[in-house]
């Protein structure tokens, strides 16, 4: 729980028996009434797309580690950890999406109110110091005399120490090469990476804010860069945390699969969105088609958080990796070795850079005269593969980007101004669920809006 809550709602079990009381609805009601009566600053309450950084003069930042609830498209509530920055927020997840400058100086203070124990790491970064000493592993040995590894960084947690002094601990290092990494637990990692204590750094090259990396040809328009964060939750593992039960990895069994921390279609909503007050961050792309006569790139930062490979779809075009692991694609004298991909592969603990446009190759757009450029088959099979395919909510009923047909009436239409939607998501299915219903989890759309704008939109 919160300091907040806890000061809000003094007694650190007082929220629960509310929940049981008076249902969650209402307890999640409470909840959002006293944040939005308490935070200070507007800028958690604005609603944005896209990356949505943390940042910091000084690269220093103030992590708690705490629990609170997520919802799920499915109406399902689930008890979770993660990390808030203290200055914005009592709870958030996944944690904060911390931005720096390639060769900064950064540090991350953690201050803990889980009920066990807990640190972080920064995979990627090297020389990160614990309280000024070497953040390495510190070896023992548990009740079988088997060796195991905690960290020196590790901090108690504060229901474990007498008073309200939160355990803390302050990490420090330079931030290197540009891209995208986790910082997650390195405590009981198993454990508290799935009960979802992780987040995204991201490393900027300095001097070069447009690009992914130092080379020119990663450059991208800044109001079109995006994180996927991806990652999964077996709502039986964290309710056997909630009820400290212990944990059955043998029947390990994800049923939600997270952009950002949300299911499709949640990933939809904007960032900040106020009905998922816990969940800041959408995952839907908004672009326009590529100009010739303007001609930028759009950036996605994959990010696995998970356990296993996620093999990631975008619909609509390829992709171009520029970097993998916060390492640029490169040769030895520098030569490009990016490549374009279909499937983005996402490993365990790994990142990819990419940078993608999309190309309205076939001339679809509406000329000057607001007729279509050229006819083309009005069937719909003809042109699947750039739209989503058939009477889907999202689509304008046209196969013309910025024309906007009649919608059948048995449709909740979801088409602002005849814009194009390509669903992206996880190509092992059973991830494009939310606890086995289709069209949900690990998915997002791309929105391409016409070549003119959408008005309103
Ligand atoms: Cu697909």
């Amino acid at each position: 729980m919160s300091r907040l809550l806890r000061r809000l709602l003094p007694g650190s079990a007082r929220l629960r028996p509310v929940t049981t009381r008076l249902g969650l609805g209402a307890a999640v009601l409470a909840m959002v009434a006293a944040v939005a009566a308490t935070t200070p600053g507007s800028a958690q309450a604005a609603t944005s797309e896209g990356l949505a950084c943390d940042t910091s003069p000084t690269n220093s930042f103030t992590l708690t580690a705490d629990d609170g609830y997520i919802s799920t498209p499915d109406g399902n509530s689930i008890y979770t950890w993660s990390y808030a920055d203290e200055a914005q927020r009592s709870f958030q997840f996944p944690g904060p999406v911390l931005c720096v400058d390639s060769g900064a100086p950064v540090t991350v203070v953690l201050h803990n109110h889980l009920p066990e124990a807990t640190s972080i790491i920064f995979p990627g970064q090297r020389a990160v110091r614990a309280d000024g000493r070497p953040a390495a592993p510190q070896f023992a040995t548990d009740a079988q005399g088997d060796p195991t590894t905690t960290m020196t960084s590790m901090v108690q947690s504060a229901d474990a120490l007498s008073g309200a002094t939160p355990g803390e601990v302050t990490y420090t290092f330079t931030a290197g090469s540009p891209g995208t990494y986790l910082y997650k637990s390195g405590t009981d990692a198993d454990k508290q990476d799935q009960m979802g204590l992780y987040g995204a750094l991201i490393v900027r090259p300095a001097g070069h804010a447009g690009q992914l990396t130092g080379r020119g040809d990663s450059a991208f328009d800044p109001a079109h860069e995006y994180l996927f964060l991806l990652s999964e939750v077996d709502p039986d593992l964290h309710l056997a945390v909630e009820r400290h039960q212990a944990v059955d990895w043998a029947g390990y069994r994800a049923r939600y699969f997270l952009i950002n921390g949300r299911s499709m279609p949640d990933t939809l909503a904007p960032n900040n969105a106020p009905w998922l007050p816990n969940q800041p961050y959408g995952a839907m792309v908004h672009i326009k088609p590529y100009d010739p006569a303007r001609p930028v790139e759009n950036a996605i930062r994959y990010l696995n958080a998970g356990t296993h490979n996620y093999p990631f779809h975008p619909h609509g075009s390829d992709e171009r990796v520029v970097t993998t692991d916060g390492q640029a694609l490169q040769g030895a004298g520098g030569e490009d070795l990016s490549y374009s991909k279909y499937d983005l592969d996402v490993a365990p603990g790994q990142s990819l850079d990419v940078v993608f446009h999309w190309q309205d190759a076939e001339g679809w757009t509406i000329g000057a005269n607001g007729q279509p450029t050229h006819q083309i088959p009005t069937q719909i099979p003809a042109i699947t593969d750039q739209l989503l395919v058939g009477s889907d909510t999202w689509f304008s009923q046209s196969p013309y980007l910025g024309q906007k047909n009649a919608v059948p009436t048995y449709i909740t239409d979801n088409n602002a101004c005849g814009e194009y939607y390509h669903i992206a998501h996880s190509h092992a299915l059973q991830e494009a669920t939310n606890y086995g219903a289709t069209f949900g989890g690990m998915m997002t759309l791309y929105r391409i809006d016409p070549p003119a704008g959408c008005p309103g939109n």
